[in-house]
C-alpha cells in the first residue's frame, strides 16, 4: 500500500482498489485546495491503470460539510465545485463515496456525481444552501431529481432541512447503510464493485419524472410562507429545470445560482451564520468552565418554567422554587405542558418526559433546597429590591462556588451582586421568553463577576442548545436597550400619524417575525409600563414622552393575555383596537399634533435608523464587543430578519454617510432623541464599516 499524498486530499491504493482520503479540518469544506486535489487525484487515477475502482470517503467527524463558505465573495478560483463534480461523474472507472458526520450541500453534490453511495448510520445529508441565500450550484438541483424525484428534492432544497441516513436510504439518495470505520467501509463497498456485489451508476444518466403539479405546489407555498426570500423561488426553478437534458439543466443552474449570489441576501444570511459561531470568541474562552449538574430556579412563571424545560431538555437536574405549594404547582404544570409540547413536536420521547419528571425535576417552597446546587437562576419579579432579597438569602445558603444568577432584563448587575458577600459567583443570564424556544442567551457580565463564570454561562449554552452573547452591565443590556429605543421611534411615529397596524405590517413587510406593537402586546404591556413607573422619577424633562401606552395600561388592556392591547384578540383573529385608536386621536389633540401620513419606506428607514443609532452607542460604551454580537442578539433574539444580517450588516449596507444625513434631518425635529454617535461620524469621515471592526 502506498500512502502518495500527504496534503488535503491523499490516495492510498490496494490492488485496482483505489481510496481517497478528504483531510479539511474542521469540517472538510471544499475549499480550493481541496477542490483541485480531488481533480488531481481523479486525473491521477484515470491513468492509473492497475486501479479499477475507487473510494471517497472523509477524515475526521464528516464527510464533506459543504463549499467553503468562507470563499463566498470572493473571486472565485479554478477548479469550480460544479467542474468537480462533473469531473468525478465522467471518470471511466466506478467511484463510490462513503458518507458519515455529514455530507452537506456541496458535500452532498460530490457524493451524488459518485457512481454509488454508502452511508454510516450517524450521517446527516441536506442542502442548507437556501438557508444562506444560495442554491445548490453544483449539480444538486438537478442530480438529487434524478436520484429522489422531482418531490423529495424541491422539499430538500427549498427547505434545507437535514435528514438522517435511514430517509436518505428511503430516498434512493444513498444506496446502503453500512456500520463501521469510513475507510474500512470504503475498502470492502470498492471490492463489493469489483465482486459485482454492489452496482454503480452514473446519476446524470438517470431520466428525471416530469411532475408540474408539484413546481406549481412548491410555487404557490413559497409564494405564500417566503415571499420576501429570493432563493428558495430561484430553487423551484433549478429543479423545474431537471427534466432538461443534464448539460442544459446544469446550465440553468449556473444561471439562477449567480442571480442568488450577486443578491444582497445571500450576504447577509452567510453573515447570520458566521454570527452565530462568532459570539463564541470571547475573552473568557480559555477558562475552564465551572461544572453544572444541578441548577436551581426560582419563579415558576413562564420564564422560570421555561428555563426550567430548557435545563431539563438538556439532561440537567432542577429544582424550582416558588413561595407556596400552590405557585409551586402552577410552575410545575407550566413545565409539564411545555415537556409535553416537545413530545408533541418530536423533540422528546414520552417516555423520557416521564423519567425527567420523576427523576430530574423538583419544586420546594424552601430556598434550603439549593444548598448543593451548582447555579441558581432566579426569575422572579423584576423589581430591584426583591431580587436584593432573594441575593442576599442564596449567598447564605448555596455552598461555595455555587454560581448565582439573575435573569433580569434591565437592571444593574452589579448592584444585585453587591448585596452578596461572593460578588465574582454572580453573573447575569438573560432568557427570552419562551425559554425553551428561543435560541438567545445574554451572558451578562459584571465588574466582579469571575471570567470562569462567563466561559461556564457560554458552556451552559451551549448544552443548551442556545446561542450565547456576551453583555455588559447597562440599563437593558444590548437587546432591550436598543428595543427601547426601537420602541420609542415607533411610538413617535404613531404619535405624528402612523397607526400600529401601519408600523407593524411595515416592519414584517421588511422582513421582521412581529411589528413592535404586536410584540408589545405579547410581551405584555404591564411590563413595560412597571418599568416606565420605575424610571419615571430619572427621566430627562427633554425626552419626548408618548402616554398613549400608558393610557391603554390603565384600561387593564395588557396585550394578548387580557384579549386586548394595541390589537384585539378574537376568535376571529387579531383587529386593531378601536379604542386604542380613540385614545390616539385624543392624545395627539391634546399635544397639538396634526398627524400626517407616513410611507412604508420613512415608517421602516427611521426604526431602523434609530436600532443602529442606538447600537453604535452600545458599540461605544463597551456593552458589546463586536457589531456582530450585536446582529446576533437581534437575530436570534428578537425577529430581526435573517436575510438582512442584524442590525450592523444593515448599516453598513446603508452606509455610514446616508445614516448620518437621516439621523441629522430626524433631529430638526426632535434633537434630544436623534443624536448622531461620534462611531458613525467617524465611519461617514473615513469610509469605514462596522464589519471591519469584527476582528
Ligand atoms: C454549498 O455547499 C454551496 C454548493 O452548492 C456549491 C455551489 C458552487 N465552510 O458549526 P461548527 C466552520 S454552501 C467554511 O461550529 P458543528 C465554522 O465556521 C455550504 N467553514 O461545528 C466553524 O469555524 P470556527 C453548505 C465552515 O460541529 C467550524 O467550521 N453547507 C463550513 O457544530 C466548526 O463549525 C453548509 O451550510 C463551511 N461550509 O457543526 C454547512 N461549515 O471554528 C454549514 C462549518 O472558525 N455547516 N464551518 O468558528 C454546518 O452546518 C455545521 O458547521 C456542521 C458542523 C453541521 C457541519
Amino acid at each position: 500500500m502506498t500512502d502518495t499524498s500527504a496534503s488535503l486530499v491523499s490516495i492510498e491504493t490496494s490492488g485496482p482498489i483505489a481510496l481517497i482520503k478528504l483531510n479539511n479540518p474542521p469540517v472538510n469544506a471544499a475549499s480550493h485546495a481541496l477542490r483541485a486535489g480531488l481533480v488531481e487525484a481523479m486525473d491521477t487515477l484515470a491513468s492509473t491503470s492497475d486501479v479499477k475502482v475507487v473510494a471517497i470517503y472523509g477524515a475526521g467527524t464528516t464527510f464533506i460539510a459543504g463549499a467553503d463558505i468562507k470563499e463566498f465573495g470572493m473571486p472565485p478560483k479554478d477548479p469550480w465545485l460544479p467542474e468537480v463534480c462533473n469531473r468525478i461523474e465522467a471518470m471511466e472507472k466506478p467511484v463510490i463515496a462513503v458518507l458519515h458526520g455529514n455530507a452537506l450541500g456541496g458535500g452532498l453534490e460530490v457524493a451524488m456525481a459518485a457512481h454509488a453511495r454508502i452511508a454510516l448510520p450517524g450521517l446527516t445529508i441536506g442542502f442548507p444552501e437556501v438557508t444562506l441565500g444560495i442554491l445548490p450550484g453544483a449539480g444538486g438541483t438537478q442530480r438529487a431529481p434524478r436520484l429522489a424525484g422531482i418531490s423529495a428534492a424541491l422539499d430538500l432544497i427549498t427547505t434545507g432541512k437535514r435528514i438522517g441516513a435511514q430517509e436518505a436510504l428511503a430516498l434512493d439518495l444513498v444506496d446502503r447503510i453500512e456500520t463501521g470505520d469510513p475507510r474500512d467501509i470504503a475498502m470492502v463497498a470498492a471490492q463489493d464493485v469489483l465482486d459485482g456485489q454492489l452496482a454503480t451508476r452514473r446519476t446524470g444518466e438517470r431520466a428525471v419524472e416530469p411532475d408540474p403539479a408539484a413546481i406549481e405546489a412548491a410555487k404557490a407555498q413559497l409564494q405564500k410562507t417566503q415571499p420576501n426570500l429570493f432563493a428558495p423561488h430561484k430553487c423551484v426553478e433549478a429543479v423545474a429545470a431537471s427534466t432538461k437534458p443534464l448539460a442544459e439543466g446544469l446550465a440553468t443552474e449556473r444561471a439562477l445560482f449567480e442571480d442568488c449570489m450577486n443578491s444582497p441576501q445571500r450576504a447577509g444570511l452567510i453573515h447570520a451564520f458566521f454570527a452565530e459561531r462568532a459570539v463564541t470568541k470571547i475573552p473568557e474562552a480559555k477558562e475552564t468552565p465551572r461544572k453544572v449538574e444541578t441548577i436551581g430556579v426560582i419563579g415558576g412563571g413562564t420564564m422560570g418554567s421555561g428555563i426550567a424545560t430548557s435545563c431539563l431538555l438538556a439532561g440537567v437536574t432542577v429544582i424550582m422554587a416558588e413561595r407556596d405549594e400552590e405557585a409551586a404547582a402552577r410552575g410545575r404544570s407550566i413545565v409539564e405542558k411545555n415537556l409535553e409540547g416537545a413530545v408533541k413536536r418530536g423533540k422528546l420521547a414520552a417516555d423520557k418526559r416521564d423519567a425527567i419528571l420523576s427523576n430530574a425535576y423538583s419544586t420546594t417552597t424552601d430556598y434550603r433546597a439549593f444548598a448543593d446546587a451548582d447555579l441558581v437562576i432566579e426569575a422572579v419579579f423584576e423589581d430591584m429590591d426583591v431580587k436584593k432579597d432573594v441575593f442576599s438569602k442564596l449567598d447564605g445558603i448555596c455552598k461555595p462556588g455555587a454560581i448565582l444568577a439573575t435573569n433580569t432584563s434591565y437592571l444593574d448587575v452589579n448592584e444585585i451582586a453587591a448585596v452578596t458577600k461572593r460578588p465574582q459567583d454572580v453573573i447575569g443570564l438573560h432568557f427570552f421568553s419562551p425559554a425553551h424556544i428561543m435560541r438567545l442567551l445574554e451572558v451578562v457580565v459584571a465588574d466582579k463577576t469571575a471570567p470562569d463564570l462567563v466561559a461556564t454561562g457560554f458552556a451552559l449554552a451551549k448544552r443548551l442548545k442556545k446561542i450565547a452573547v456576551r453583555a455588559g452591565v447597562c440599563d437593558g443590556f444590548i437587546g432591550n436597550r436598543i428595543l427601547n429605543t426601537y420602541k420609542a421611534a415607533a411610538d413617535y411615529l404613531m404619535m405624528d400619524g402612523a397607526s400600529p397596524e401601519e408600523i407593524d405590517n411595515a416592519l414584517t413587510n421588511y422582513g421582521f417575525a412581529m411589528g413592535p406593537f404586536a410584540v408589545s402586546d405579547l410581551a405584555g404591556l404591564d411590563i413595560g409600563w412597571a418599568a416606565r413607573k420605575r424610571l419615571a422619577p430619572t427621566r430627562p424633562a427633554e425626552e419626548r414622552y408618548v402616554p398613549i401606552p400608558d393610557r391603554i395600561c390603565e384600561q387593564g388592556w395588557f396585550g394578548r393575555k387580557t384579549g386586548r392591547g394595541f390589537f384585539v384578540y378574537g376568535e376571529d383573529g387579531v383587529t386593531p383596537n378601536p379604542d386604542v385608536l380613540k385614545i390616539i386621536d385624543e392624545e395627539r389633540e391634546k399635544a397639538g399634533i396634526a398627524p400626517r401620513s407616513f410611507s412604508e419606506k420613512e415608517i421602516t428607514d427611521r426604526i431602523m435608523t434609530a436600532i443602529i443609532m442606538e447600537a453604535t452607542t452600545i458599540l461605544e460604551d463597551g456593552i458589546a464587543l463586536r457589531p456582530i454580537d450585536i446582529d446576533a442578539v437581534y437575530l436570534f433574539g428578537y425577529g430581526f430578519p435573517r436575510f438582512r444580517g442584524g442590525p450592523m450588516h444593515t448599516a453598513d449596507a446603508i452606509g455610514a454617510g446616508e445614516l448620518v444625513r437621516r439621523i441629522e434631518a430626524y433631529s430638526q425635529e426632535d434633537a434630544y432623541f436623534w443624536k448622531v454617535p461620534a462611531l458613525l461620524s467617524e465611519l461617514a469621515e473615513t469610509g469605514g464599516t462596522f464589519a471591519d471592526r469584527n476582528g
